[in-house]
């Protein structure tokens, strides 16, 4: 068998998505995600004008070999657009295999681990009120765990306290040019003011709602470590991304301090981002996504390495993940044994129409189905008629004026 085709489609039914489309020689399809939020076109062309030239005629079985060969192959090595642009490939061969063996996913990869995949969901609110609401919105769609993002009296906008999409959807321009909406951040308002939202939504909800909070990037290694031990009486499932973890050796300072399970890795694209969080127990959950990581097998390799330190999954699950990224991701959550647990925000109605899965959420749980390969199927015809928009993530700066992370 060999590969005879292979499209870079990029479609944007309310946000932009990239999608590797491989096709045998016999007629077998693939696909693979490689969004890049943000940054999706450095992608395209990194697949379009360096990758696929090397795919076509190669045999798709190889998917080890090909890996290899795209990670060792290109001499620069790692970095956010090289690992979405092999994990596309990565996936869309899995995807080949599978459907040639007539099996789901997830039974290549060992089989099922679990009956379901638990996931949790995004409640956020500017307000304590409106907050409430969404908790509650998502208890009722069946949500059994919940990330709690609210806004920061005095801050116009802070992470986490938009629409889905609200980004992509209301560009800042100038002069025609779509620039990147500014937020304003303020760490004294923040941690004075997160302890006090936990408090209200444990005396609202109660003790044993497992709730999650994503600190986004945004404190020092002290600040971290005050922000996780305040949060200690509120007994948080995860305090997430609690400080820029290019710098690995901060979190010793952060787990010196307290016991809030620690989730970190949704930017980190190989396993030596990992090597002190991991190999020092720094961290409770890895967060690298199928589309990030370069894929289900490096993906599969971290979440080995993560096991022998009791250290579990929590593959990154935002809407900028497709749906194509989301199933390869689902097929691993139901093999692999250190399963914690799968961020999970759904998609449009129109995203899901170009993007039509075998995967289904029902009562807080994701299963990935039972469709050959990993059950997803591109409408081409519906894709192509949403093309690519402009748009970029926020950007952060203090009160001063000064820089911040996002
Ligand atoms: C976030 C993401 O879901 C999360 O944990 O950190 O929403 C992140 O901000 C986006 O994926 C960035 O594109
Ligand atoms: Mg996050």
């Amino acid at each position: 068998m060999k590969i005879v085709d292979a499209k870079v489609v990029v479609t944007s039914p309310g946000r932009n998505f990239v999608t590797l489309q491989l096709t045998t020689d016999e007629g077998i399809t693939g696909l693979g995600d490689a969004t890049l939020n943000g940054r999706e076109l450095s992608v395209v062309s990194y697949l379009r004008d360096h990758v696929v030239p090397l795919l076509l005629g190669t045999d798709p079985h190889r998917i080890e070999d090909t890996w290899q060969s795209l990670y060792r192959g290109a001499y620069w090595r790692r970095g956010p657009v090289t690992m979405a642009a092999i994990a596309a490939v990565d996936v869309a061969l899995w995807d080949i295999k599978a459907k040639v063996a007539g099996l789901p996913l997830y039974q290549l990869l060992g089989g099922a681990s679990r009956d379901r995949v638990r996931t949790y969901g995004h409640a956020n609110g500017t307000s304590i009120p409106e907050l409430f609401d969404s908790v509650r919105a998502l208890l009722e769609q069946g949500y059994q765990s919940i990330r709690i993002q609210t806004g920061v009296p005095g801050l116009k906008a802070v992470y986490g306290v938009h629409a889905p999409g609200a980004h992509a959807a209301n560009p800042t321009r100038l002069d025609q040019r779509v620039l990147p909406a500014v937020e304003d951040w303020d760490t004294g308002a923040y941690l004075r003011h997160i302890p006090s939202v936990f408090e209200a939504v444990r005396n609202e909800f109660g003790p044993d709602l497992p709730l999650l909070h994503d600190a986004h990037h945004r404190l020092t290694p002290i600040q971290a470590a005050r922000l996780g031990k305040s949060l200690e009486p509120y007994d948080l499932f995860w305090l997430e991304d609690c400080t820029p973890a290019e710098n690995q050796d901060g979190l010793r300072l952060v787990r010196e301090h307290t016991t809030t399970p620690l989730a970190i890795g949704e930017v980190f694209n190989t396993v030596f981002d990992y090597q002190t969080l991991v190999g020092e127990q720094l961290i409770d959950y890895v967060r690298s996504a199928v589309t990030h990581f370069g894929g289900v097998s490096p993906l599969r390799k971290l979440f080995d390495y993560a096991a022998q330190h009791q250290i579990k999954s929590a593959i990154h699950g935002p809407e900028d993940i497709s749906p194509v990224g989301m199933a390869a991701a689902i097929h691993l959550d139901l093999a692999i044994h250190n399963f914690g647990i799968q961020e999970y925000s759904g998609h449009t109605d129109l995203t899901n129409e170009v993007f039509r899965h075998a995967y289904t959420f029902s009562d807080g749980h994701l299963h990935p189905g039972e469709a050959p390969g990993i059950g997803v199927e591109l409408d081409a015809e519906l894709a192509a008629a949403h093309p690519y928009q402009q748009a970029y993530l926020p950007t952060n700066r203090l009160q001063d004026g000064t820089v911040h992370d996002w």
